[in-house]
């Protein structure tokens, strides 16, 4: 029994909805570079490009449906005795249409936030150059996404959650990404167990504990219901 589990997603858990990775073959990073699409200087550049590049995400993920590993991380929020924490890089919507509640580190596609004055509201499902912010009325909208060299989100929150883990899970991520890759080793500071699940052994497999491979659709719902108590279905 474990008094708090935290849980780490990334795009792996969203991949057989339909979501394409960022590092697998074929992931976004081998179509778009990251210098263009992900980071402040590139929005700067060229922000048309940044919005067409997450237009087309938007679109993708609002018409894309949660699969049976968002689903098995919801059931587990709501039957397990203790507090489950789900911690996403994903900036899809598919652990909340699943009934889960997340925080999202990275942003959200569904939020547009204003660089002005910081209020958030939501997305159209196009953004453009000089999108007006309703409440300063400066044209400076801009996707809600954390890109490189920005501070990801909720950190204080995700290090008090970390600090007080009994098991940490690594659920289809890479661990390429800082800060999220070494929450394991904050997790193990503090005596946490800790269990990666990844299609292959991810970069930073070995500082785990426990390691399961498989596609998160069949992996996450059997490792649910073991922490549940419930024979397999
Ligand atoms: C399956 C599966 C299936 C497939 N079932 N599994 C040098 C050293 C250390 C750090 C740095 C450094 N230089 C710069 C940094 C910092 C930088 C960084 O980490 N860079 C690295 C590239 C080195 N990080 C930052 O800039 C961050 N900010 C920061 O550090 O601020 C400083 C600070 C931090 C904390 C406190 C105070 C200050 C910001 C990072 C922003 C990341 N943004 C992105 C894009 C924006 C969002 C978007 O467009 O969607 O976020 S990058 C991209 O990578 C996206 C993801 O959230 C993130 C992680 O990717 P993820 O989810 O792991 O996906 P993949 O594709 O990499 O992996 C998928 C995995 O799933 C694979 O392993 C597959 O095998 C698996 N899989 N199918 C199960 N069916």
């Amino acid at each position: 029994m474990h008094n708090k589990i935290v849980i780490l997603t990334g795009a792996g858990i969203s991949a057989e909805s339909g979501l394409g990775t960022f590092r697998d073959e074929n992931g976004l990073w081998s179509k778009y570079k990251i210098e263009d699409v992900a980071t402040p200087k590139a929005f700067k550049n060229n922000p048309q490009r940044v919005h067409q590049f997450y237009n087309e995400r938007r679109k993708q993920a609002r018409e894309s449906l949660p699969n049976s590993g968002h689903h098995a991380l919801a059931r587990l929020q709501a039957n397990y005795a203790d507090e489950v924490i789900i911690v996403t890089q994903n900036v899809d919507s598919l652990h909340e249409k699943s009934g889960a509640t997340v925080i999202h580190m990275h942003g959200e596609l569904d939020n547009a936030l204003c660089s002005s004055c910081g209020f958030r509201w939501k997305a159209p499902l196009e953004m453009f150059p000089e999108e007006f912010c309703p409440k300063c009325t400066s044209p400076t909208g801009r996707p809600d996404i954390v890109w490189f060299g920005e501070v990801p989100y909720k950190m204080d929150s995700i290090s008090k959650h970390l600090l007080e883990a009994s098991l940490f899970v690594a659920i289809g991520t890479s661990g390429e990404v800082y800060p999220a890759a070494g929450f394991v080793q904050e997790a193990k500071l503090v005596g946490a167990y800790t269990i990666e699940i990844n299609l292959e052994p991810s970069s930073i497999a070995s500082n785990f504990a426990e390691t399961r491979f498989g596609p998160a659709t069949k992996i996450v719902p059997a490792w649910v219901n073991e922490i549940l108590g419930k024979s397999p279905s």
